[in-house]
């Protein structure tokens, strides 16, 4: 038996394969070698959508359904070697959705965990458990699990943005729940604004308990985040494999923002190359500003703002900017973290 070669066949072997078949069993030496490999193998592949034209098809959808009708009016991010599975990596989904001006996507909710990640237009507003928040370009916004949802656009131009959910993983353990409101728009209970100033400004009310695994805060905006690499790189330490990577936190206790997905930004300053570095998470990035070329394995994008890529588990990756650039990312580095199995190699140091 060995972890890297299967047993030769012979016919007495074949019949027994047969024979044990029809009674539900099969021969772990013959499969071992693919199912605990020495590395991690994927069918994920690297590849990369670019915006103008996801933009286009999208607008094409929006003459075809309404969001309303569509209950969510998304294309999905499909990955070349996992097509028809509604993944772009093995364990997430990541889809572009659009709300037209004066549109609702009604509200639902779902065991799924939800991000956003603003690309295009501004002023649409999502509300999440009773508040309501207005998105602008660069803007993260979560929906945590099992919280009602709705999107809504009161303002004059299209809306785009990025959709990450865990809905693979949830699928792998069975764990999909779902219901829908019965009505376009939740009530409002809390003013716009009011998780923001409670969660995220380095304070907390004095008696706060911590409810679930999510952040109480669910809009990160890009001003501030923007705002907060500026004044950061002015020291001038740059990570050799990243450059400058911030993860976003949960205010609360200093974890992940999400409980299955785990949201980075980071800033790599014009002429920038990182050292090569790969990781068991694979990664969605999503380019906010700046343009360079990121090197996956054997295979080189270019990428300009707004383009999307993913990373498969364990395959080097090289970024080099050619302008100060700066990449938004997601991945299930913190489910694994939580499992244990999470590793990483770097090439520096
Ligand atoms: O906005 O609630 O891309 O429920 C997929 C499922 C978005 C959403 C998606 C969803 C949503």
């Amino acid at each position: 038996m060995s972890l890297t070669e299967k047993p030769q066949s012979s016919p007495e072997r074949e019949a027994y394969y047969e024979k044990i078949a029809r009674q539900d069993y099969s021969a772990l030496w013959n499969v071992l070698s693919g199912i605990i490999t020495p590395t991690p193998k994927s069918e994920c592949v690297p590849h990369l959508w670019e915006f103008a034209p996801a933009r286009e098809l999208l607008m094409e959808a929006g003459e075809l359904i309404t969001a309303k009708e569509a209950e969510r009016r998304v294309l999905i991010l499909e990955n070349p070697g996992m097509r028809g599975q509604s993944r772009i990596t093995t364990s997430l989904y990541a889809g572009l959705q659009l709300v037209l001006p004066g549109e609702v996507a009604p509200a639902h909710r779902h065991s799924q965990s939800a991000l956003r990640f603003v690309m295009d237009g501004g002023g649409a507003c999502t509300a999440v458990n009773g508040e309501r928040t207005i998105m602008q370009e660069g803007d993260f916004v979560i929906t945590p699990p099992w919280a009602w949802h709705d999107h809504g656009n009161e303002s004059d131009r299209p809306m785009i943005w990025m959709d990450g959910l865990d809905i693979p993983m949830l699928s792998f353990f069975d764990a999909s729940f779902a219901e829908g409101l019965g009505e376009d728009m939740q009530a409002i209970t809390t003013p716009t604004g009011d998780a923001l100033a409670r969660y995220g400004a380095n304070m907390l009310p004095v008696d706060f308990e911590k409810q679930g695994l999510a952040s109480p805060l669910f809009n990160y905006p890009y001003a501030r985040t923007r705002e907060a690499l500026e004044t950061m790189r002015r020291r001038d330490e740059w990570d050799p494999c990243h450059g400058l990577k911030m993860r976003y936190v949960n205010p609360v206790d200093g974890g992940w923002a999400m409980p299955t997905i785990a949201p980075f930004v980071q800033l790599l300053p014009k002429g920038f190359k990182t050292a090569g570095y790969r990781s068991t998470d694979a990664t969605v990035f999503s380019v906010i500003e700046g343009t360079g070329r990121t090197t996956i394995g054997d295979t080189t994008f270019h990428w300009k703002p707004k383009d999307i890529f993913v990373m498969p588990s364990w395959h080097k990756v090289v970024h080099e900017a050619d302008e100060d650039a700066v990449l938004f990312s997601y991945s299930d580095r913190v489910a694994q973290q939580k499992l244990g199995i999470w590793r990483e190699q770097r090439d520096a140091d």
